[in-house]
């Protein structure tokens, strides 16, 4: 392993470097020449970290490493003409394994980076940044440490190329009404987003607090598993709220927090109500998949059974639904996710063959919810994709939006299921964070000053990119003129 070191403070201004990028060939117009400007790491400020030369290969007059320490940094300063956004690369060596750095921007929005294991000097990309006119400084914080740091590299962001959004749903039978929300739904891609809440409740909290309410509410059918009705018996009301909201003109989102089938510990520290969580139960959910003629793979048949009761009745009131099942699987926090990609994946396809084929549930857009490519159940039996958020600072999750239209090949719309701070509309433009809806979480989120201030959330919720109930009102005509 490398030495410790201790070093203080380093002046020195950003040494600035420009290269010329060959434009790409074309005949047909003229091409601006895109430029990246290169900021060397031995000539930005540093902070407990100290110039090396001894790895061959590095650019300048040497590279930085000696991060060992969470406040060890480089501090870069760059420029920009004007205020627009720029993609991040960094030229790292990762000779001491798999780590992670923290880009911060402005001393303001950090974004976490992966630097895998390398022999040598590699680039990575670190997503993009959003430049103000002038000066702006860039951190390239400890984070895991240990790893060497050669270059940053900044070039202006070309604009998103159209997106190729599928215009049919992977299931051939869906209902008419569930196809108009679908082409509502890629209407508004690209150019609005839909403000989302999870649970009426707190649906209802933001109309009185923004004076305008969320067109999208999410419900949670929790309640409905086996497991917990045996407990509590048949408490829930997420089907009838779903329906409250859909009534008013909404859309309606659903998920589940599966409680285990069986196996569940029930202890001080692992309640019966918990039981969602992996640490919460034994359920083992590959092993049940492997005998599907045994007790347990009839439970987990009884469970979505039971859920698909719950889903007729939403089709019975001609609610479509974007359902999100098995959310978060890449986690391996929830017991779906437990047993790795190739489990999760299977109860996946069960699932949509035991609803679509089985029950001949119609009104169900199916939404996937984790970005890792090897836990992509495949593009058909997922219409749209998504993932969780939980991040301070009201930012557009641009690197996780870019990850997911990666994953969909840009032919599924990407959704927010679930965030714990709202974005800034204004940052979600400049980004082109295309997300189609944010949700936020509800105790503790969407109340919790940390996480949403309420002057920001009055702001989102009354700018012009949101769409918020009021506004989408005529959904359904808008989707039948596309059909
Ligand atoms: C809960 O509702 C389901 C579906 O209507 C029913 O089959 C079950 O018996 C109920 N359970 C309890 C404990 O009330
Ligand atoms: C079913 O799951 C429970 C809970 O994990 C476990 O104790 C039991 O051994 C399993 N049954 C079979 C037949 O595998
Ligand atoms: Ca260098």
């Amino acid at each position: 392993m490398a030495r410790l070191t201790t070093r203080g403070l380093l002046s020195g201004l950003a040494f600035l470097a420009t290269t010329a990028l060959l434009p790409l060939t074309t005949t047909a117009k003229p091409v601006c020449r895109d430029t990246s400007t290169k900021y060397e790491a031995e000539s930005a400020l540093l902070s407990g970290t100290e110039i090396l030369t001894s790895l061959p290969g590095f650019s300048g007059t040497g590279y930085v490493g000696g991060f060992d320490t969470s406040t060890d940094k480089i501090t870069f300063t760059v420029s920009s003409p004007t205020t627009r956004l720029y993609d991040l690369s960094i030229r790292y060596a990762g000779i001491y394994g798999d780590k992670k750095t923290t880009v911060v921007l402005n001393s303001g929005a950090s974004t976490e980076v992966s630097l895998p294991s390398t022999d040598s000097w590699s680039t990575v990309s670190a997503g993009q940044v959003l430049l103000n006119e002038g000066e702006n400084t860039l951190e390239v914080v400890n984070n895991w440490g240990w790893y060497l740091l050669d270059y940053i590299l900044l070039t202006p962001s070309s604009s998103r190329p159209p997106h190729s959004i599928t215009t049919s749903l992977v299931n051939p039978s869906s209902s008419p009404v569930t196809k108009q929300l679908y082409a509502y739904l890629r209407s508004i891609y690209g150019r609005k987003i839909l403000s989302g809440q999870q649970d009426l409740v707190w649906a209802n909290y933001l109309t009185t607090l923004t004076g305008k309410t969320p067109a999208l509410v999410a419900v949670d059918l929790m309640d409905y598993s086996p497991s917990r009705v045996s407990y509590q018996g048949n408490i829930s009301t997420a089907v009838e709220d779903a329906i409250t909201h859909f009534t008013r003109g909404g859309i309606v989102s659903v998920l589940w927090h599966w409680n285990a089938p069986t196996g569940l510990f029930d202890t001080p520290e692992n309640p019966w109500w918990s039981g969602f969580y992996t640490r919460a139960t034994d359920f083992d959910l590959a092993a049940t998949l492997a005998n599907p003629t045994g007790t347990n793979y009839t439970l987990l048949i009884r469970d979505i059974d039971a859920i698909a009761y719950q889903l007729k009745r939403l089709q019975s009131a001609g609610v479509p639904v974007l359902w999100r099942p098995l959310h978060e699987a890449e986690g391996g926090w929830f017991w779906w996710g437990a047993k790795g990609p190739a489990a999760a994946k299977e109860l996946y396809h069960i699932l949509y063959d035991r609803l679509t084929n089985h029950h001949g549930l119609d009104n169900l857009i199916w939404v996937w919810n984790s970005v890792a490519k090897e836990w992509y159940p495949g593009g058909e039996v997922v219409d749209i994709v998504s993932t969780d958020v939980y991040a301070q600072g009201n930012g557009p999750m641009s690197v996780q939006y870019n990850e997911l239209v990666e994953l969909g090949n840009d032919k599924k719309m990407v959704a927010a299921a679930e965030v714990g701070a709202a974005p800034r509309p204004d940052l979600l433009v400049a980004y082109e964070a295309h997300w189609l809806w944010f949700c936020v979480w509800g105790d503790g989120f969407v109340n919790n000053g940390e996480w949403n201030g309420e002057g920001v959330l009055r702001e989102i919720y009354n700018h012009d990119y949101v769409l918020t109930l009021d506004e989408i009102q005529d959904w359904k005509t808008i989707g039948a003129a596309q059909l």
